[in-house]
């Protein structure tokens, strides 16, 4: 049996891309799930497949961890639901813009900042209530490998990312001696809806971002995600950075 079954595991940004994966692959192996996202449309169906399917229970909620109210609730319904927390997947995030920072724009730097930073700092605070009191749980965060490195255009997402990594990491510390695992799995370049939202709706722009080479698909990373969360409670993997085969730093070789 899996070491995942019946565990309960809340996924942020579950409506697409590297989220929706985690929680089919959760599914699959026999979790039950907490899935969170603004479209919630997407998630009932998603939820309705993934019950119907692997036979677990999806409880999907409309959630904007850029809103603390919203992230209260989530965690408190899926207390409600399922009386504590195994797992919590800090997916959702986004960057809007590759702008340089002489040009960056007063409303894009707050997004990426409440819905890469300070919303992971909120549902951490928010769900480690819960695991403190059963000193039981495993909080992973997808961070990226654009939080170990920087690129032109993209100071403000990268600063995101390095405060997740700082997060994980200052985490790790507070936690020593707690049967908490903290875990960061770091994608590059992920085929998702990740740069038609960078890059507003344009498709054109977002497509060429992984053309003439193989990008890593959002299944890639969940199996990564599960993996974490699968090795036995004393094994914490505290970082796991994964690329396309031809990626190195921010170059990609294409083949055309
Ligand atoms: P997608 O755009 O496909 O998915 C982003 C998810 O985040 C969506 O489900 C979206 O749901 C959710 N989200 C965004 N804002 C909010 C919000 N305010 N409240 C709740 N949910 C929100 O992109 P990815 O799957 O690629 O991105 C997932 C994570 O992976 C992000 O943290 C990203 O930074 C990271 N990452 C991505 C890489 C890539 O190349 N794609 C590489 C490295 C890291 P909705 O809009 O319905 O709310
Ligand atoms: C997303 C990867 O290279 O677009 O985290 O910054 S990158």
């Amino acid at each position: 049996m899996s070491r995942l079954s019946k565990k309960v595991v809340l996924i942020t940004g579950a409506s697409s891309g590297i989220g929706e994966a985690c929680a089919r692959a959760f599914a699959r192996e026999g979790a039950s799930l907490v899935i969170g996202a603004r479209r919630l449309e997407k998630l009932n169906a998603l939820a309705d497949t993934l019950s119907a399917e692997y036979h677990v229970r999806v409880l999907p909620l409309r959630l904007d961890v850029t809103d603390a109210e919203s992230c209260e609730q989530f965690i408190s319904h899926a207390l409600e639901q399922f009386r504590h927390i195994d797992v919590l997947v800090n997916n959702a995030g986004l960057a809007r813009g590759r702008d340089t920072v002489a040009n960056l724009q007063e409303s894009d730097m707050r997004e990426m900042f409440e819905t890469n930073v300070f919303a992971v700092l909120r549902l951490i605070r928010l769900a480690l209530g819960s695991m403190l009191k059963v000193d039981s749980g495993h909080i992973i965060n997808i961070g990226s490998v654009a939080g170990y490195a920087t690129y032109e255009g993209g100071a403000s997402y990268c600063a995101t990312k390095f405060g997740v990594r700082a997060i994980s990491e200052a985490l790790r510390f507070e936690l020593l001696g707690k049967n908490i695992r903290v875990s960061s799995v770091s994608p590059g370049l992920v085929e998702t809806e990740f740069s038609l939202t960078r890059f507003r709706g344009d498709a054109e722009k977002a497509k060429r971002v992984y053309e003439g080479y193989a990008p890593l698909t959002s299944e890639d990373i969940a199996e990564c995600v599960v993996f974490v969360a699968s090795r036995p409670p004393h094994v914490d993997v505290e970082e796991m950075i994964v690329r396309p085969i031809h990626q190195a730093g921010f170059k990609v070789h294409r083949t055309s």
